[in-house]
């Protein structure tokens, strides 16, 4: 199986992030997290560790708003020539905003902080000097994929992304994320024919929501901690069913606190369904390993073992698949459960 994957992630390194109630904590979303699947993917016999091409940004462009890439482009060198204070020891700072433009429609002010408040959703998008080009490299993951099992008969490719995507919409970051690199592949692949995405993350997977959310050819679901007690709180209902051409075309499965292994396969039966009612061409699959018992974010309980199980069962669409990597911070653990996935598909 090849799985793509680019050490420029390394540049991407917020020395911390800010949790509710106000507290600083270092990065959850860390470079660890690639270490530790790289090595339980070089003890396979299977993995094919390989280069990302460089797609350009046009694929990404369709996905987001110019606007939106100017601002992640020129993000960080705004924000040092804003501060003393940040060019003293940029090592020590992220750049964050504390106001946010809360239900108006606001100006872009121009002002960086004020820019960073109107493109970021909330406090744990952190970016660094290194964020925009590891974003686009991890973009070119996805895409390397989405083209590896469209053009180059592989039915089953892996991105290995950092930083993340799926909760980044057209016009903004969050949770991590910076560009949707699901998003961007599964529009990528929508020139070849409709695309299913299935978001396995523990976390809605909002972005993804938002950027097909009236779109008849792309069919999106996602299983996730209910909005009404996690992360991101107001997106992620049961009741966001798509809009305009795009009703009945995409899916929530908000799960309660302490859902098991059993109760998460059941949920998965419902949408691997609606995915072959829908009939795709191509699957993409936001994948978390942060539904695991151990996760330090995560609030469900699924084993090890659910991992191969739920593989299985999304193998059993026999879809040209591509695998994106998005959370899962249960650091020890996020080797073997990967694994213990991708396995399923080889
Ligand atoms: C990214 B991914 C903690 C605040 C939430 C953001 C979490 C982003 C998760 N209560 N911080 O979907 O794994
Ligand atoms: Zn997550």
């Amino acid at each position: 199986m090849k799985i793509f994957y680019s050490e420029a992630h390394r540049a991407h390194q917020p020395p911390f992030e800010v949790f509710d109630g106000g507290q600083r904590t270092p990065y959850l979303e860390n470079v660890d997290r690639m270490d530790r699947i790289l090595a339980a993917l070089q003890r396979t016999d299977w993995a094919e560790l390989t280069e990302p091409d460089d797609f350009g940004l046009d694929p990404i462009r369709a996905v987001h708003d110019e606007d939106y890439l100017a601002f992640l482009a020129s993000a960080w060198t705004d924000w040092l020539a804003s501060s003393e204070e940040v060019r003293a020891s940029p090592e020590t700072h992220v750049l964050l905003p504390a106001t946010f433009a809360l239900r108006r429609k606001p100006r872009v002010p121009g002002n960086i902080l004020g820019r960073a408040g109107y493109y970021m959703m909330d406090l744990s998008a952190c970016l660094v000097a290194g964020t925009y080009q590891a974003a686009l490299a991890s973009a070119n993951c996805a895409l390397s994929a989405a083209r590896a099992i469209s053009e180059e008969n592989e039915s089953t490719a892996f991105g290995l992304c950092r930083p993340p995507g799926h909760h980044a919409g057209k016009d903004y970051a969050a949770g991590y994320c910076f560009i949707n690199n699901s998003a961007v592949a599964a529009n990528w692949l929508l020139q070849k024919g409709k695309v299913a995405v299935l978001d396995i993350d523990y976390h809605c997977g909002n972005g993804t929501q938002d950027i097909f959310y009236e779109r008849a050819d792309v069919l999106t679901i996602s299983l996730h901690g209910d909005p009404d007690f996690e992360y991101p709180h107001f997106i992620g209902y049961a009741d966001e069913t798509g809009a305009g051409a795009g009703l009945g075309f995409h899916q929530n499965f908000p799960l309660p606190m302490g859902t098991d292994s059993q109760r998460y396969l059941s949920a998965l039966d419902e949408a691997l369904q609606l995915i072959r009612d829908f009939a795709p061409k191509y699957l993409v699959v936001p994948l978390g390993m942060d539904t695991f018992e151990r996760d330090p974010l995560g609030k469900f309980r699924l084993t090890h073992e659910a991992y191969s199980e739920i593989g299985h069962r999304i193998a059993a669409l026999n879809l040209p698949t591509a695998v994106i990597m998005e959370g899962g911070y249960a650091n020890d653990d996020l080797g073997a459960n990967a694994v213990s996935f991708l396995e399923t598909f080889k």
